[in-house]
């Protein structure tokens, strides 16, 4: 079972999406388990203090070495455990790492916050910087969500059934294909006649199409990646 540690100055912020819908039903299943851990109570300082002025001057803070590295020892513990630091610097997180850390036994994820963490803090217990995107947020707290959730949904039985994996975006760099429901006609708009058909061979056809068209449109970039030049 993936156990899951997150460490960060708001352990709060995550009691929402942990207790909510299938994050909740994996716990409750025995799939995974999360625990959350507040950073603060890994601090010397008598003012539980988790940053301090930047050496060399220039603005903001950065979060000292200490709290950090001591809370990623408490919490690995004598355990295996794989350590990602969250930051804009990190590689960017895709489907197919997440696929990657859905295969792991114990993943220890850092929130940053302010201007990052002490350099020596990643030379000495972080394994992997993992990035979700080319902007700046306010804290590593919701890109920690985000790997959470795109690994979370992957742990075989997590997803009912009715889910499937294998044809959603990204599954062999494509794009998925659109999406309908009923009902069939929606303000004078229809749905694809072949949907319609109970053709199945002929749905499926459709929908690669669809998926291979919306790539090439939206993110020719994946297919680039891919053979389908
Ligand atoms: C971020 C990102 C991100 C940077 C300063 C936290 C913030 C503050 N993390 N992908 N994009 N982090 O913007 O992962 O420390």
């Amino acid at each position: 079972m993936l156990t899951i540690d997150i460490i960060t100055i708001f352990p709060e912020m995550f009691s929402s999406i942990l207790d909510e819908s299938i994050l909740k039903r994996a716990q409750e299943k025995e799939l995974v388990t999360f625990r959350v851990h507040d950073l603060r109570d890994f601090t010397k300082d008598p003012h539980r203090k988790v940053d301090d002025r930047p050496f060399g001057g220039g603005p903001g803070m950065v979060m000292t070495p200490q709290p950090l590295v001591d809370a990623v020892k408490k919490v690995k513990g004598r355990r295996k455990a794989h350590v990602i630091y969250l930051c804009p610097g990190g590689v960017t997180f895709t489907q197919a790492k997440a696929k990657a850390l859905a295969k792991e036994k114990n993943i220890i994820l850092v929130c940053g916050h302010y201007e990052g963490i002490d350099e020596r803090v990643r030379e000495t217990v972080v394994d992997e910087s993992l990035s979700i995107g080319d902007y700046v947020l306010t804290g590593g707290e919701v890109p920690a969500m985000v790997v959470v959730d795109a690994v979370t949904r992957l742990i075989p039985g997590v997803l009912g059934k009715e889910a499937s994996l294998e044809d959603e975006s990204f599954e062999n760099n494509l794009l998925e294909y659109p999406q309908y429901t009923r009902p069939a006609n929606f303000c004078g708009k229809s749905v694809p006649a072949v949907l319609l058909s109970g053709n199945h061979q002929a749905v499926k056809k459709w929908r690669m199409e669809q998926s291979v068209l919306r790539t090439t449109r939206f993110r020719p970039d994946l297919l680039k990646e891919k053979k389908y030049k």
